[in-house]
Formats: structure tokens, C-alpha cells, sequence
């Protein structure tokens, strides 16, 4: 393989391209007219324009990409995550044009893209499911008498959902047929595909997924696990790895699951195995994603596996070169989601001018970003700015060195989450563990980023105070000023500052 042609943008594009180029593989950018000035575009050898700012009119246009690829003697395409990365047709087409899809077969994304179809391979090889309807509901009343067994509450899923979208929670016999056909006609409204099947609903889960790598001779190893509870309405805010709360044992036994629903699809490249965990450690498949994930850095620091390489060498047709045995985890890795967001105002993505933009570094520190200082924030895609990784020989100082990370990331002209990141990692749940998918939901309020800065500028005022007395106004103004600005806005307008 000699030349790659990745069809992404952003943080991902780059993360690809430095792995190609580390192996001496040169590299096809491709960008939308919003993102000419991106950097994805001059880190590539070569970059094409292939379309207007809208993704349906650039970075989903498989056919034309694929174009682009053969008239730049392209060997190989990667799609990095969203966009047509689990798109089984654009594999097919690709494979079709004589170039090699860097992630797994067309199959296997079809069968992993159907929740319905992904059970019924793994129950073949005994992976624990949650207990449910074994296939799709049609008949209410037959799905009233299995809902009955299995006990309420029970959770209603789309076979084709994702990020939470068409399910319904039933807490009793009487409003089931109801939330069923909410279900349903979501279901067809967002996907097209209105099958729905039940499962039991477990309350307070921990979101745990373990990443797998498997080559086209059969092999299949799990890199261990990371744990993706703190989210936000189905976004990811801190992922981490390992897990804080599995056991040793727990470890290897969802990771030899994990292996096992690799199997079921005889899957081939990188993937991620998503399970349930509830508070007693039971484990439960929920549904696998075929592609490389946002998070997939944290496995990387504590594997030192690079997980791109890997990806290429297996779409080269090599086999594994380590086996489950030479694999260990060490330390720990967190990492923290920077949205362009205002977590102030319900998150609501801001746009704008990134004026100042200074990023963190030091001993253990990792961004994986796709902009630069001066550079306007698309609204056309993902608000997500930057990945901040931190690394450390145990939790806490991973924690700490991801906290230090934040002060130190300067960031003005956009809302970032970075504040809404500081209140996670410093939350007593968090940092004992004791934390599940409801994480954001129980512990946060904007009142409180609020409240835990008020408190902060009630100590500069009181200094400040002290320094006019001491008839040195003018350069704690000063100072005040450039160090509001420097942070973010809202704490300008805590000061009620302009400008
Ligand atoms: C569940 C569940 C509880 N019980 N299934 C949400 C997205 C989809 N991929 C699966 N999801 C869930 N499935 C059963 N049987 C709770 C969730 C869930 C969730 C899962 C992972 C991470 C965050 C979540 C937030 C809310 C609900």
C-alpha cells in the first residue's frame, strides 16, 4: 500500500494520516468548501475538493470519492468515524473499484448495522443478553405475554437505532401498546425501518465496550476495555480505560465475549464490542460498531498499541503480530471531549473565530485536534474541537494530569465544554467510580459551573479589593482582564467585561 486516501475530515483525517505517514504511506485529502483552510488539508501529499460545505454534498458522496481515488492511483481508502465509515455499500464499492477498504467487510457491517441481526449471530456463540423478545414484535398482544415474563420496566429498541433514538421505556402492561407504536413510527421516520424488538430495562448500567482487533486469517484479540458512562444525552463526554469497576476476572470474561461476537461475524479490522454492565457486574452484548471509535486513543496509551497501523497492516493482508498472551494494559488514560459548546446554555453549539487557540502539552498529555488558531468553526459539522487525553500510572494521576491539561488549554473566541469537563473529573462519583449513564443527568446543572466560579471570582474581587486599597488598580485590572479573556467567555461576562 502505497497510497491512502482518507474520507474524513478534521481530527480524525489528521490522527489517520500520521499513522500512514509513519509508515511511509502517502496521502489523499479530500475536503468540502468549507474546509479548505482546515489543516486535514495541508497535512495531506495531495488534497481534492469534492463538494460544497454540506456533507450529503462532500463527505457522503461515496461514488465521488471513490473517482478521486482512482485518478490519484489510490490503494487504499480509509473512512475514519461517521460519514460512510459504517456504510456496508461504500465498502462494497470500493472494494469493487479495485481499491481496499481499510476497515471490515461489507458483511459484517450489515449484519452489526441490524441490532436484530447482530443478536441473532451472537446468540450462537453464548454471549449474555440482556432478556428480551428473541426477534422483531409485530403482534401486541404475543409481545404483552413475553413483556410479562421478562417483568416491567422493559425498554422497546429500533432494530436499525443508534445514539438512543426509537426507545421507549414501558413501565406497565397498560401503556405498552402505546409506547410500541411510538417506537415503531420513529423508528421508520429516522431510519426508514420500523422493526422494534424488547428487552429488559436496566437501571443504573455502566457503558463498557472493549476494542477488538481481528486479521483476515481468523485471529481476533481484545485490547481490554473502556468505560464511556459520563455522556450527555448519548454523547460521550469522558471516556476512560481501563474500567475503574471490573474485576480481573470480569475483565477477561467480557473480553473473551467481546472475541466471541467478533467471531459470530468473522470480523476483520478494528471494532468495538458495546456492553451493559449493572452494578452486580453482569455484562450483557448490546450492539458492536464496525469502525474505529472517537475514543479509541485511551486504549492506545495503555496497549501502546496504534490502532490506525493496525487497521492498514490488516487491510495489507497481514496477520496479527502479537496473539491475546503478549497483550497487557498499563497505567491509565482519560479523555475528555472538547465541544464547541455552551454547557451555560443547554449546550448549544457556538460558532465563531477561534482568537486564541493554545493548546496543552507535557508529560502525558495527548490532543488529537483538526484546528488552528485563527480558524472559524464550521456549523456544518460535528461541534466537537478537540480529543484531550490524558495519561498516568494509575487513575488519579490521570485524572490530575487531564484537570492540569484543562487550565492549561486557552481557548477564546467559541463556548467550550471544557468547564463542564473540569465539574465531571472533579466530581466525588467520578472520581470513586461510582458513576453510571445517568452521571450527567443526576449530577448537573448549569447553576452549578455557576456557582463553583462565582465562588472563584469572589476571591478575585476580594484581591482585587485589597490592591486598590493598595493603590495597585490599574494592574490587577490588567491582569483580571487578560486572565478572563485568556480562559473563556463566560467568565468575561461574569465580570461584565466586553470585547
Ligand atoms: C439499554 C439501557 C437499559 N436497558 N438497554 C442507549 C443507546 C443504545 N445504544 C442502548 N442504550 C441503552 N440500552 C437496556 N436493556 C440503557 C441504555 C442507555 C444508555 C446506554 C449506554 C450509554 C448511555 C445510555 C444512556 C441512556 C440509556
Amino acid at each position: 500500500m502505497k497510497k491512502i486516501l482518507v474520507a474524513n475530515r478534521g481530527e480524525i483525517a489528521i490522527r489517520v494520516m500520521k499513522s500512514a505517514r509513519e509508515m511511509g504511506i502517502k496521502t489523499v485529502a479530500v475536503f468540502s468548501e468549507a474546509d479548505r483552510q482546515s489543516p486535514h488539508v495541508r497535512y495531506a501529499d495531495e488534497a481534492v475538493c469534492i463538494g460544497p460545505a454540506a456533507s450529503k454534498e462532500s463527505y457522503l458522496l461515496g461514488e465521488k470519492i471513490i473517482a478521486v481515488a482512482k485518478s490519484l492511483d489510490v490503494d487504499g481508502i480509509h473512512p475514519g468515524y461517521g460519514f460512510l465509515s459504517e456504510n456496508a455499500n461504500f465498502a462494497r464499492l470500493v472494494e469493487e473499484a479495485g481499491i481496499t477498504f481499510i476497515g471490515p467487510t461489507p458483511e459484517a457491517i450489515e449484519v452489526m448495522g441490524s441490532k436484530l441481526a447482530a443478536k441473532e449471530a451472537a446468540k450462537k456463540f453464548d454471549i449474555p443478553m440482556v432478556p428480551g423478545s428473541e426477534g422483531a414484535i409485530t403482534d401486541v398482544a404475543e409481545a404483552k405475554v413475553i413483556a410479562d415474563k421478562i417483568g416491567y420496566p422493559i425498554l422497546i429498541k429500533a432494530s436499525a437505532g443508534g445514539g438512543g433514538k426509537g426507545m421507549r421505556i414501558v413501565e406497565n402492561a397498560e401503556e405498552f401498546e402505546e409506547q410500541m407504536n411510538r417506537a415503531q413510527s420513529e423508528a421508520i421516520n429516522a431510519f426508514g425501518d420500523g422493526s422494534v424488538f424488547m428487552e429488559k430495562f436496566v437501571g443504573s448500567p455502566k457503558h463498557i465496550e472493549v476494542q477488538i482487533l481481528g486479521d483476515n486469517y481468523g485471529n481476533i484479540v481484545y485490547l481490554f476495555e473502556r468505560e464511556c458512562s459520563v455522556q450527555r444525552r448519548h454523547q460521550k463526554v469522558v471516556e476512560e480505560a481501563p474500567s475503574s469497576c471490573l474485576t480481573p476476572e470480569v475483565r477477561k470474561a467480557i473480553g473473551e465475549a467481546a472475541v466471541n461476537v467478533g467471531k459470530s461475524c468473522a470480523y476483520i479490522g478494528a471494532g468495538t464490542v458495546e456492553f451493559l454492565v449493572d452494578e452486580q457486574l453482569n455484562f450483557y452484548f448490546l450492539e458492536m460498531n464496525t469502525r474505529l471509535q472517537v475514543e479509541h486513543p485511551v486504549t492506545e496509551m495503555i496497549t501502546g498499541v496504534d490502532l490506525v497501523k493496525e487497521q492498514i497492516k490488516i487491510a495489507r493482508g497481514e496477520r496479527l503480530s502479537f496473539e491475546q498472551e503478549d497483550l497487557q494494559m498499563r497505567g491509565h488514560a482519560v479523555e475528555l471531549r472538547v465541544y464547541a459548546e455552551d454547557p451555560m446554555n443547554n449546550f448549544l453549539p457556538d460558532i465563531g473565530e477561534l482568537k486564541q487557540y493554545t493548546k496543552p502539552e507535557g508529560p502525558g498529555v495527548r490532543v488529537d485536534d483538526g484546528y488552528e488558531e485563527g480558524m472559524s468553526i464550521p456549523i456544518y459539522y460535528d461541534p466537537m474541537l478537540a480529543k484531550l487525553i490524558a495519561y498516568g500510572a494509575d487513575r488519579e494521576e490521570a485524572i490530575q494530569r487531564l484537570l492540569r491539561a484543562i487550565d492549561d488549554y486557552k481557548i477564546v473566541g467559541v463556548k467550550t465544554t471544557l468547564a463542564f469537563g473540569k465539574f465531571v473529573l472533579q466530581h466525588p462519583d467520578f472520581v470513586t467510580g461510582k458513576f453510571d449513564t445517568h452521571f450527567v443527568a443526576k449530577n448537573f446543572s448549569s447553576e452549578l459551573l455557576k456557582t463553583e466560579h462565582e465562588d472563584e471570582m469572589e476571591i478575585a474581587a476580594l484581591f482585587a479589593a485589597d490592591f486598590v486599597e493598595k493603590k495597585a488598580a490599574k494592574d490587577i485590572v490588567s491582569n483580571l482582564t487578560t486572565q478572563a479573556a485568556s480562559t473563556s467567555n463566560w467568565r468575561k461576562n461574569r465580570l461584565g467585561m466586553r470585547g
